[in-house]
């Protein structure tokens, strides 16, 4: 999958709502600001400006869109998003962290909102595989949907169409992220989320280190 690019590095976090993505992602960039990487910190949907419009729409409770128009949707933005932004940072030889990717379209399209029906995954697994840019490494944070309903509820922020779906949707979904890391070993390292911010940190810091360029050490 994937033509040739340049020589950047792709890092995606994935999880289901309040695991922490944001928060990690953000202290990812700046850690790896001071290393030489210029990192990149974008996000899913949206990313660029066309995927950004795609992103109000999708996020917004106030449609009805049958599953497969939803997946394309959020595959028409990640489209936008990688022309536009991902690979011209990377042919610049920049690190991209990249909150969500294609692997929530599976999580949340395909074991959430489509329960697993064989059907739905194997439509979104061939998008996947239509997908011009796979990451180089994938971390998925993990948390029981028990601390994550507390994190969100503490934040008091008005919740989009999906953190407004029950909570079994929301179990299927991090059930969902934990198979794609079991059946893909190589690209995606599970991460628990349970501890603090900073012993989150150092894990997800502890994943990437052996992906980093040879001699662009991470900043102590
Ligand atoms: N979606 C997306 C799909 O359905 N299909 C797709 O293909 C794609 C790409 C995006 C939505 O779109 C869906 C999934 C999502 O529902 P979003 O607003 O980007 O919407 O939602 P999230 O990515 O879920 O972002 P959230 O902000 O809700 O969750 P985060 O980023 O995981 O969590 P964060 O960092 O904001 O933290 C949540 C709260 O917990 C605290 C933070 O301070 C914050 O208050 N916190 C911690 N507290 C204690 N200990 C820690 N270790 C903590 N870490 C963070």
């Amino acid at each position: 999958m994937g033509e040739p690019r340049g020589r950047g590095l792709f890092i995606t976090l994935e999880g289901g709502e309040g695991a922490g993505k944001s928060t990690q992602a953000r202290l990812l960039v700046d850690r790896l600001a001071g290393g030489g990487h210029r990192p990149l910190h974008t996000r899913e949907p949206g990313g660029a400006s066309g995927a950004e419009r795609l992103r109000t729409f999708l996020l917004a409770g106030d449609h009805q869109l049958s599953l497969r128009a939803e997946i394309l949707l959020h595959v028409a933005a990640r489209f936008d998003h990688i022309e536009h932004t991902i690979e011209p940072a990377l042919a610049e030889g920049r690190l991209v962290v990249c909150d969500r990717y294609f692997d929530s379209t599976l999580a949340y399209q395909g074991y959430g909102l489509g329960r697993g029906d064989p059907e739905i995954m194997a439509f979104i697994r061939t998008l996947i595989r239509a997908t011009p840019l796979a990451p180089d490494l994938t971390l998925v944070l993990d948390l029981p949907r028990e601390q994550a309903r507390i994190r969100l509820r503490d934040r008091n922020a008005a919740p989009d169409r999906y953190e407004q779906l029950d909570d079994a949707f929301h179990v299927r979904v991090a059930d969902g992220f934990r198979e794609i890391a079991h059946e893909a070993p190589g690209r995606v390292r599970l991460i628990d989320a349970a501890g603090d911010v900073e012993r989150v940190h150092q894990a997800l810091l502890d994943a990437l280190t052996p992906r980093l360029c040879a001699g662009r050490a991470v900043p102590a």
